[in-house]
């Protein structure tokens, strides 16, 4: 079916029916959703209101005082079975990404496995929510660290990983005894209110199996900026992760800090890469196609600066000006295509303004113009831009969420390395060598300042098992694997007398 004649509410429907979620939930709200495929209306879901937002996260409150009681390796047998219901539900929630966020096919399937991969890891966690035992200077005592659940989590989250990161936020808050509130993007509630249904069905199989679990454990709110305001300003909310902007970090980040809230910061990345002279240049140019072009540049993690070597720049620059120029762009959910479209015509507004400032500033840009107009006048489908600038300026130094890719040609690794850093965002990074030199130093202290550092793999595409986040200006927050857990659980060090005196630390003399 050719753009201008697709439709997707018929399949809407029985997409929404799959997952147990009754067609009056799509029809008659206030909120329309569109597909960026090709700008149809696909639903009108309801919002929840500000008063009813705040009963929700007090009940949500409720839930936790009882889900904390339950032992974590309970939880997480809820948690495995959210992950088989997510392979239940794969090939549909999957699509339904693809029609609300324009992802390729196996894109869409890759966040939903990657919901599945963190459910996994999760029901392994739940049984090692680890403490320390500590030695202690007093005779016949005993410290210890213990992880206690920390209470409601509220997950904000945006509309270029509509699920995923909803996932590693709630799998990880479920296993650690904290109840979760969603506010997802205004953007996509289709896919979030799917995954609620979905997590609705793994709860009543927990429960029908004998598993206790409160009411309210996951709650969705849809709705605008108020609703997450009142979500960020609320005192029962000790842990807010929020994904999104820096723009939106800087709000929300000093208003939970203001009521001593804790807070996962995942904001903009500016992500660069250096190819050095030793580079494998095959392997070099699938890896920046895939890093930078990928999901349309609209991933936190997409490649946005490519530093090349100048021995190699005049062999891999224009193999990659051509691989820009012939990418297959168009329906997403047509088996061919690479790129799909923008999310919508604001993404390709800050595009086009991000590559007429690189034009002022010097840069030659190719591609980058608007594709399937005609056939889709309300959807914005770009040729991805590859932009040759002299310099690091201008729109280089922002995070513009479209497919640019600016290259910049250096002559010294350490000035490419001083370039990777001199940005004020700094979630991920990677180098292209084979000089082990290189490579190392990449990855040393006075390497990247990413929270994420590749070799030889873009900058895009983490696996759940590691720690995901970055710094400076993307907020320092850690979500998914490694001990990133830790953010969702309060410690608490323990000291146990088990002797008939009181010897006090430091020697401390308190005889009465
Ligand atoms: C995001 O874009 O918000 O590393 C997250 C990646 C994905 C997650 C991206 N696993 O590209």
């Amino acid at each position: 079916m050719t753009l201008a004649t697709l439709t997707f509410s018929a399949e809407i429907t029985s997409l929404m029916a799959s997952f147990g979620v009754d067609e009056k939930a799509l029809k008659g709200g206030t909120l329309a959703v569109r597909s960026p495929i090709n700008g149809e209306t696909i639903a009108n879901v309801a919002e929840i209101s500000t008063d009813e937002t705040r009963k929700a996260i007090d009940a949500a409150h409720k839930a936790f005082l009882e889900w904390r009681l339950v032992p974590a390796p309970q939880r997480g047998e809820l948690i495995r079975l959210l992950g088989e219901e997510l392979r239940a539900a794969k090939i549909e929630l999957g699509r339904l990404v693809s029609i609300e966020v324009g992802k390729i096919t196996s894109e869409g399937l890759g966040e939903v496995q990657e919901m599945i991969d963190i459910c996994d890891f999760a029901v392994g966690l739940s049984r090692q929510l680890y403490g320390l035992t500590i030695a202690t200077e007093r005779a016949e005592h005993r410290m210890m660290e213990t992880w206690h659940p920390l209470g409601v989590t509220g997950i904000i989250s945006a509309f270029n990983f509509p699920v995923a990161v909803w996932s590693w936020n709630a799998a990880l808050a479920l296993v650690c005894g904290n109840p979760t509130v969603w506010k997802p993007s205004e953007k996509t509630p289709l896919t979030a209110i799917a995954t609620q249904a979905i997590f609705e069905k793994a709860l009543k199989r927990y429960i029908a199996q004998g598993g206790k679990a409160p009411a309210n454990l996951s709650t969705l709110l849809i709705g605008g900026r108020d609703i997450g305001e009142i979500l960020v300003d609320h005192p029962k909310v000790p842990l807010i992760s929020a994904t999104g902007s820096t723009a939106m970090g800087r709000t929300v980040g000093p208003r939970v800090a203001a009521r001593f809230g804790r807070s996962i910061l995942e904001l903009g990345g500016n992500n660069a890469a250096i190819v050095g002279p030793s580079a494998d240049l095959d392997l070099t140019l699938r890896g920046v196609a895939f890093a930078a072009m990928g999901t349309a540049g609209q991933r936190c993690t997409t490649l946005r600066r490519l530093f090349v070597h100048e021995s190699v720049y005049d062999t891999l620059v224009p193999r990659l000006i051509k691989a820009y120029g012939s990418v297959t762009i168009g329906n997403p959910l047509e088996a061919g295509n690479l790129i799909g479209p923008l999310i919508d015509k604001g993404a390709f507004d800050r595009m086009q303004h991000a590559l007429d400032a690189a034009r002022s500033a010097g840069g030659k840009v190719h591609g980058g113009d608007r594709v399937h107009g005609e056939a889709a006048s309300s959807a914005y489908y770009a040729r991805p831009a590859l932009v040759e600038m002299p310099e690091q300026v201008g729109p280089v130094i922002d995070e513009t969420f479209a497919p640019i890719l600016y290259v910049i040609k250096y002559s010294d690794f350490d000035q490419a390395l001083a370039l990777n850093n001199d940005v004020p965002q700094g979630l991920s990074s990677s180098i292209f060598t084979n000089d082990i030199r290189e490579a190392e130093a990449f990855v040393s202290d006075r390497g990247s300042d990413c929270g994420i550092a590749n070799v030889n793999i873009g900058p895009s595409g983490a696996e759940i098992g590691g720690a995901f986040g970055g710094e400076k200006e993307t907020g320092g927050g850690r979500e998914s694997g490694s001990d990133a857990w830790k953010a969702y659980m309060r410690r608490q060090t323990n000291t146990v007398n088990y002797g008939r005196t009181l010897p006090l630390a430091q020697g401390v003399k308190f005889d009465i």
